[in-house]
């Protein structure tokens, strides 16, 4: 490992973010994919002491780490007296447990990272509920990670049926029980969202959607065309609840439109699964705008990621690809290079969400659609 930096010194646990380069990590800015990391913490309210860079050669199956890489890393957590790691990537159960073994300190994945900012995140019941079911099921899955321990800890390692697989059994019951409780719960919320969509059908306004990354400015241009107040910072997962609100163009109501949850790479599935019913409300769309914060580097990557998302949920539908935060882009070789490649993505608009004239491509665009609609 290289490049140690002491960030704080305070009274939370000593923590370290493990940045780790992994072989099937195919980006060609690894320090963009590390920044994001370090953001993600940053918005779960977690300043690490410690930042370390490792790259991976390879990926052991059940330690993730090699025995190499597992030694320097116990030896760096020895001599800094490291109280958690947080890692930058997805680990199994059995990976986070054999590395937690080793090093004798807790360790928390990528997963767990994002499903504690989505648990801060979420204020609506839907969304609460959605969150439970992916840290339930999570949870599930490291009850996995823990059979051999408990099994270990009754004696009865490899036999089936005894006190530690009964112990195991009757946790892994209990998860599955809460599951089904909330799924349930979250039935009985989707009838109101199936309430409001057909309210909504009956105004016979067209419904568009703001889609995204995660911190593209989703918020911040809803905010700006239908002058609401939806939370807009500089955080990962700011918004987590669908917000509708009415458009007027000049001066008349023309549309409805939601803003809804961020994207992000390496999304774990328990949360794309459980946003699914958030997410359903893109088929109903008849317009969706597709926002890029065009002044981060990687803003094509995030484009691929989003496509992927909608193609993984099985939204297909009319996307204006909205390229924001232009105001923040001020090398012209950098506008230059923009200014060729977004003409890739078809029909596309250049705003910054800042002021309102910056965001008159948008507003004369919706109000052509909107013509051509009626
Ligand atoms: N300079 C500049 N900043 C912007 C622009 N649009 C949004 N921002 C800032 O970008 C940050 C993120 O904006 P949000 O609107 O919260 O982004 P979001 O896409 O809703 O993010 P999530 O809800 O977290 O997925 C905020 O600090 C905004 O003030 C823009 O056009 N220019
Ligand atoms: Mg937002």
């Amino acid at each position: 490992m290289a490049k140690t930096q002491n960030i704080e010194t305070s009274l939370h646990p000593k923590t370290l973010a493990l940045c780790i380069w992994a072989p099937y990590n195919r980006t060609k800015n690894i320090e963009a994919y590390y920044e994001e990391f370090l953001n993600l913490i940053k918005s779960n309210g977690i300043e690490p002491d410690f930042v370390e860079k490792m790259k991976l050669r390879e990926i052991h199956p059940v330690s993730f780490l090699t025995a190499g890489k597992l030694e320097e890393l116990r030896k760096f957590c020895e001599d800094h007296e490291i109280e958690e790691v947080i890692v930058s990537e997805a680990l199994s159960a059995q990976q986070e447990k054999n590395i937690s073994d080793y090093i004798h300190i807790e360790i928390f994945d990528r997963t767990h990272l994002i499903l504690e900012i989505f648990e801060k995140a979420a204020h609506s019941g839907e969304g609460k509920t959605q969150v439970e079911i992916a840290m339930l099921k999570y949870a599930k899955t490291r009850l996995a990670g823990k059979g051999i321990h408990l099994a270990q800890q009754s004696g009865v390692f490899g036999l089936r049926g005894g006190p530690g697989e009964t112990l195991k059994e009757r946790e892994r019951r209990h998860i599955e029980d809460q599951i089904r409780k909330a799924e349930q719960k979250l039935k009985s919320l989707q009838k109101v969202r199936t309430t409001q969509r057909k309210q909504r059908l009956s105004s016979n306004l067209p419904y568009i959607c703001l889609i995204g990354y995660t911190n593209a400015g989703k918020s911040t241009i809803l905010n700006a065309l239908t002058k609401s107040d939806v939370l807009a910072e500089d955080k990962l997962f700011a918004t987590l609840d669908t917000t509708t609100r009415e458009l007027y163009l000049g001066n008349t109501k023309r549309a409805l439109i939601s803003d809804t949850v961020g994207f992000i790479q390496q999304l774990p599935p328990q949360l794309i699964e459980a946003f699914k019913s958030t997410l359903s409300e893109l088929e109903f769309a008849d317009l969706l705008l597709l926002i890029i914060d065009v002044s981060d580097s990687e803003w094509e990557n995030h484009i691929k990621v989003v496509q992927e998302i909608l193609a993984d949920i099985e939204v297909d539908k009319p996307i204006l690809y909205v390229f924001n935060k232009i105001d923040k882009v001020t090398d012209p070789i950098v506008l230059d290079d923009i200014d060729f490649k977004v003409d890739k993505y078809k029909p596309h608009v250049v705003i910054s969400a800042k002021s309102k004239e910056t965001l008159k491509p948008l507003t004369n665009y919706l109000t052509k659609w909107r013509k051509k609609a009626s």
